[in-house]
């Protein structure tokens, strides 16, 4: 893809510091270092110029590097200019490359450019904005894991497997006559099957790698009076939240954002769960129970002096949505004698704490963030985002779609059309099949400069 425009920001933040690096991008980049610079630099090599405004006085003096196209970021010619951090000098510099003709970089359009140039993929060029804007050791380590191709990989196996089944199906429709024994013979049935284990292993990979970018949603349920608001409080580190001795005080969400060494987290606090005539109250609990089917994760408060058993989880569980995992937080353990029977109940892990003293609240945190996949041992967690759970899960129901029509109507042109649309979504991702829409989307949310 050819652009015919040459583009240029600051590279570096603004505001003053030890440096500031102008980077210009495009094809009249040679032209423009001759004018500014005397003489464009030998390629690749830090040069000490001055740089030159209209009159041939230095604006500033520094280094300048020459990137020759097609090996530098873009994929174009690429010009750095590394001079002293300072917004005056820095934008001096800026207006007289805008004099030589450039106009300035729109946010991510540096980044555009090498995705339009092959340079890396769509998924890469995402986990670059997410590197800069990491929050945690954790989740800078998963955006290079991903920008080094990591989750594309991932991705591309699927696709190929898919491709594949593809191809085969198409085969079989080319012979009518033996189409029927094809799609019957058994080999076509295996190898859906193990391309919808495949996806299974990539969607987990993706739903941690979001969970570590976006933050991990977890609402706060259970009964009334259980701690919850004062679980929330707790976890906010501040009053964010009425707590009373009165049951049923929460009606309303609550929500506040939390950050666990640096990993995001959005904590909800909810009604308490009982049967209850007063129509607000019902209102919240509806609200509540609403958004336990969104969550990341839900907390299931128990007052362990009251229920050391936690029959209210056990009551609940059937009213809580399967596919979302479940902590159990025995909560006024300062009230309880001895520790909780936790294990009587099997399935969801289990923490004590008192919202009261603040005992065990790091235990609690901790179990968090080993949730959103902080791990002490670095291992596989990638950079994902929503946009890339939504494709896989759509590549994922054309699939299952796909074995459906093989095994109730050995429908090969049906099994290939959703294979073929499965094969789009997982495009998506790496940026295969994308609209002017969506690169404008993901393009825009970047810093400006890179
Ligand atoms: N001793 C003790 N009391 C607690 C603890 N946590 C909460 N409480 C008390 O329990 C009562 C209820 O606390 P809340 O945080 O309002 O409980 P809730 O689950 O939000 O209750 P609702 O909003 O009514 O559903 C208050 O009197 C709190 O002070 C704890 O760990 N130990
Ligand atoms: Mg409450």
């Amino acid at each position: 893809m050819a652009h015919t425009d040459t583009i240029v920001a600051a590279a570096t933040p603004p505001g003053r510091g030890g440096v500031g690096i102008v980077r210009v991008s495009g094809p009249k980049v040679p032209e423009i270092a001759a004018a500014l610079l005397g003489d464009v630099p030998i390629a690749r090599r830090a040069t000490f110029a001055r740089f030159l405004d209209e009159q041939q006085h230095p604006i500033d003096a520094g280094l300048a590097l020459f990137f020759p196209a097609p090996h530098s970021y873009t994929g174009e010619h690429v010009l750095e200019l590394h001079g002293h951090g300072g917004p005056v000098v820095v934008e001096a510099m800026i207006a007289r490359v805008l004099q030589l003709g450039a106009r300035r970089a729109l946010p991510g359009e540096f980044t555009q450019r090498a995705f339009l140039n092959d340079k890396l993929d769509l998924a890469q060029a995402e986990s670059i904005a997410d590197l800069i804007d990491a929050g945690s050791r954790e989740a800078a380590r998963a955006a290079m894991r991903s920008l080094q191709g990591e989750f594309s990989a991932m991705v591309q196996a699927l696709n190929e497997a898919v491709i594949d089944l593809r191809t085969y199906v198409e085969a079989a429709i080319d012979f009518p006559e033996e189409e029927i024994d094809f799609l019957a013979d058994g080999e076509l049935e295996e190898r859906l099957q193990k391309v919808r284990d495949q996806f299974e292993h990539v969607e987990q990979s993706a739903r941690q790698g979001r969970l570590l970018r976006e933050g991990m949603t977890v609402v706060i349920a259970g009964r009334p009076n259980a701690g919850k608001s004062s679980l929330l409080n707790r976890l906010a580190g501040y009053d964010a939240a009425i707590v009373t001795a009165i049951p049923g005080t929460t009606r309303d969400i609550l929500r506040e954002r939390i950050d666990i060494d640096g990993m995001p987290l959005h904590v909800l606090d909810t009604a308490g769960l009982r049967e209850s005539p007063d129509d607000i109250e019902k209102e919240g609990i509806r609200r509540a129970q609403a958004e336990f089917a969104r969550a990341d994760r839900v907390l299931f408060v128990i007052d362990a002096a009251e229920d050391p058993d936690g029959r209210a989880y056990i009551e609940e569980r059937k009213h809580l949505p399967h596919d979302v995992p479940v902590t159990l937080v025995f909560n006024k353990c300062d009230l309880a004698t001895g520790l909780p029977v936790a294990d009587t109940i099997s399935g969801p892990p289990g923490v004590a704490i008192s919202a009261l003293t603040g005992e065990g609240l790091d235990a609690l945190r901790a179990h968090l963030k080993s949730c959103m996949g902080y791990r002490t041992s670095d291992v596989g967690t990638i950079s994902a985002r929503q946009r890339h759970l939504d494709a896989l899960a759509r590549a994922r129901a054309s699939v299952e779609e796909a074995a459906r029509h093989l095994t109730e109507r050995r429908a090969g042109e049906l099994v290939a059309e959703e294979l073929r649309i499965a094969q789009h979504a997982l495009g998506e991702i790496t940026g295969e099949f994308t609209s002017e829409d969506l690169l404008g989307r993901i393009f825009s949310s970047f810093c400006i400069g890179k």
